[in-house]
């Protein structure tokens, strides 16, 4: 397709719970949206960067500026745009995956509106529901923590996934197999330990846990084998994965047994969908992450999450999890698992006037020149 146009949109959603960050509490979800129009119809895609660089070293105002300044005038440059073809088109840009899928998602989104076909369809989608798990950030102290987990088991999440650091592991981990039996279990570390505490990870392998997520730096793929060695949990790397040769990379050296699959993070949904044939290839079983998406991102995570290698419960939980008010029609649990969109191409309406309301700048407006 020609993209006649592209429109930045920053906003500021409420969130229901504040999510910690290395740079304090955060009340609400900072989202980068790309909407792009071409051919006569249109596409939204959104970052998954967060407001500061705790996460990955990608950042909501960096991904603006990589944007606006590289992406966009290379889009705006190109006489036929496919998403196919954007991995040559950003070619000169080096990582800045999270900047790149957003524009990746809402050109798929467009282009598969042009041809009435779904996210599911396109990317190989085979189950028309997704199973959902929740994760819970850590907590200021067990009641909360087990007050918040009771609401998540009584809504129906079939997986609870519990953030784990150095001083919030042993007693959370036991507390909450003790209260939900034995509903799957897995924590997410988010880099927070060393190889100093391998004897001290070990102890988790007495509650059961499916997995134990991104324990050691995003760099430190042979840290990670040492551990796989050591415990009997399964590693599972997030962070770390940010392409389909250093998923493949990270399997062989028996870094990651389980790979958590993130879009944003690796450059997009079909770097994701790379990522996933190759994972099924080595019978290794992916499961679908979150960043705190609005339905836009949800949408387009649940029908990845319908691909056949999506083994495991993935952090696709419903809209309420996150926001009193969604950016489009909201995701509602049912049973336990939310109903893959089947529209085209997100399958989800963009709510516009909330895009306005939420705005925290003016909207950023290029056009062919
Ligand atoms: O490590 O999976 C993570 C949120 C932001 C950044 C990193 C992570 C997360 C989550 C939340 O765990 C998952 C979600 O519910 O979207
Ligand atoms: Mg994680």
């Amino acid at each position: 397709m020609r993209i006649e146009r592209v429109e930045l949109h920053t906003i500021g959603m409420p969130l229901v719970r504040p999510f910690e960050t290395s740079f304090g509490r955060q009340t609400e979800r900072d989202v980068l949206l790309a909407h792009v129009v071409g051919d006569g119809v249109d596409g939204w895609g959104e970052c998954v960067a967060g407001t500061t660089p705790d996460y990955s070293s990608e950042y909501v105002a960096g991904c603006a500026a990589i944007i606006e300044r590289f992406l966009v005038p290379a889009l705006l440059a190109a006489s036929d745009v496919t998403a196919d073809g954007l991995d040559e088109l950003f070619a000169g840009v080096i990582g800045h995956r999270m900047a790149k899928a957003t524009l990746e998602a809402a050109v798929l989104d467009a282009e598969l509106r042009s041809t009435g076909t779904s996210f599911g369809e396109r990317l190989g989608a085979v189950r028309d529901r997704v199973e959902c798990g929740v994760s819970v950030g850590i907590s200021p102290d067990i009641e909360t923590l087990l007050e918040e987990v009771d609401g998540y088991v009584e809504a129906g999440y079939r997986r609870i996934k519990l953030k784990i650091k150095p001083g919030w592991d042993l007693e959370p981990v036991a507390r909450v197999r003790e209260r939900i039996g034995t509903l799957p279990l897995q924590v997410d570390a988010n880099t927070a330990y060393t190889l100093d505490h391998v004897d001290h990870l070990r102890r988790l392998d007495e509650y059961g846990l499916l997995l134990i997520e991104q324990p050691f730096v995003e760099e430190d793929i042979a840290a990670h084998a040492l551990l796989a060695d050591s415990i009997d949990t399964p590693v599972c790397l997030d962070e770390s994965i940010t392409s389909t040769g250093i998923a493949i990379d990270a399997i062989q050296r028996g870094a990651t047994s389980i790979v958590n699959i993130k879009p944003g993070r690796v450059g997009g949904y079909l770097e994701a969908v790379s990522i996933h044939d190759a994972c099924r290839a080595l019978d290794v079983p992916v499961w679908c992450g979150g960043m705190l998406e609005t339905g836009i991102g949800r949408a387009m995570n649940i029908a990845l999450a319908a691909l056949p290698g999506f083994a495991l419960p993935g952090d696709t939980s419903a809209s309420s999890r996150y926001f009193a008010e969604d950016l489009t029609e909201p995701f509602v649990l049912d049973d336990g698992y939310l109903a893959v969109p089947t529209g085209p191409g997100s399958g989800v309406t963009v709510r516009t006037e909330l895009v306005e309301r939420w705005a925290v700048a003016e909207p950023r407006v290029f056009t062919r020149s």
